[in-house]
């Protein structure tokens, strides 16, 4: 039995030596694997860190070099951003965080893939050294629209740093909308301000004071910015001021109104 096996004063039992060595040899294959994945495949573990303050907008952050910091805020159904473009040879520092419910955040083909929870960030780092076009799926079922949830990165070898087209119109739409005092009268949470809100608007059906209807889409929008004086809506002061705008800008601000709704 074991205790006359421990006071044996010959040695080890060579059984336990075996066994001894095999756990051994057992523990630096698995910590072999660990290296390997670590250093070979480049592989880095989810850091979830539940004490930060999350952010409410997704973001495209530029730090030195191909070093960039990107936020995606997962939502019901779609993720901000939902289309990057960096050159090749560029590192993201990805943090993820969901507005809503539990959605899923995987980029194929790299070792990302995250949960996406409300009040939690989550982040890892990926390396990008093969142009191409890498899709972002939202893998956990979040309701109605789970399987339009998606969104790209783009690598590119084309591009030495990240394009203009690379900012998410969400991102580009909104500094335009703040620039050229939108912001002041449009809410982009749905409140109702001097005038309706961003939100939700695109779509849908304008009750204009002389009892036409227009549907809010890009011609009525282009219409609007142009000719508020021509688009009085029921219910508000037409106030809105003519902005100069281009149609470049015009159209970013219809992407904007879009993404909004
Ligand atoms: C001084 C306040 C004010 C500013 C600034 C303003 N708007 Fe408006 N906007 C309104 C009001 C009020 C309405 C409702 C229509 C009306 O009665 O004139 C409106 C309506 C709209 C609509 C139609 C909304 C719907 O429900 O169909 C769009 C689109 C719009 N504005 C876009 C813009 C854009 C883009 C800018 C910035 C370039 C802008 N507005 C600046 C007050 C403003
Ligand atoms: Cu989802």
């Amino acid at each position: 039995m074991a205790s006359s096996t421990l006071s044996n004063q010959e040695g080890v039992n060579p059984l336990e030596r075996r066994v001894l060595w095999g756990a051994t040899l057992f523990t630096l294959i698995t910590i072999g694997f660990i290296a390997y994945s670590v250093w070979g495949l480049g592989a880095s573990v989810p850091t979830c860190m539940n004490n930060m303050p999350v952010f409410k907008h997704g973001e495209i952050i530029r730090h030195d070099g191909k070093n960039y910091e990107i936020h995606f805020l997962a939502k019901m159904w779609k993720f901000e951003p939902s289309k990057v473009i960096v050159p090749v040879g560029s590192t993201l520092d990805v943090s993820v965080t969901s507005k809503d419910v539990q959605h899923g955040f995987q980029i194929l083909g790299t070792n990302i893939n995250f949960m996406a929870l409300p009040f939690v960030l989550t982040t890892g780092r990926v390396h990008f050294t093969k142009p191409g076009i890498y899709h972002i799926v939202c893998h956990e079922y979040c309701g109605a629209a789970h399987q339009n949830m998606n969104a790209i990165i783009e690598v590119s070898d084309k591009v030495d740093d990240i394009s203009a087209d690379g900012l998410p119109t969400l991102d580009a739409g909104r500094s335009l909308a703040d620039a050229k005092g939108c912001l002041a009268c449009h809410s982009t949470d749905g409140t109702t301000g001097i005038g309706p809100s961003f939100k939700g608007i695109w779509g849908q059906t304008a009750q204009l004071i002389d009892g036409s209807t227009r549907t809010v889409d890009a011609a009525f929008v282009h219409n609007m910015i142009l000719h508020p004086d021509a688009n009085a809506i029921k219910g508000f002061d037409p106030v809105m001021p003519v902005v100069a705008m281009s149609d470049d800008e015009i159209e970013q601000l219809t992407e904007y109104i879009k993404e909004l709704q």
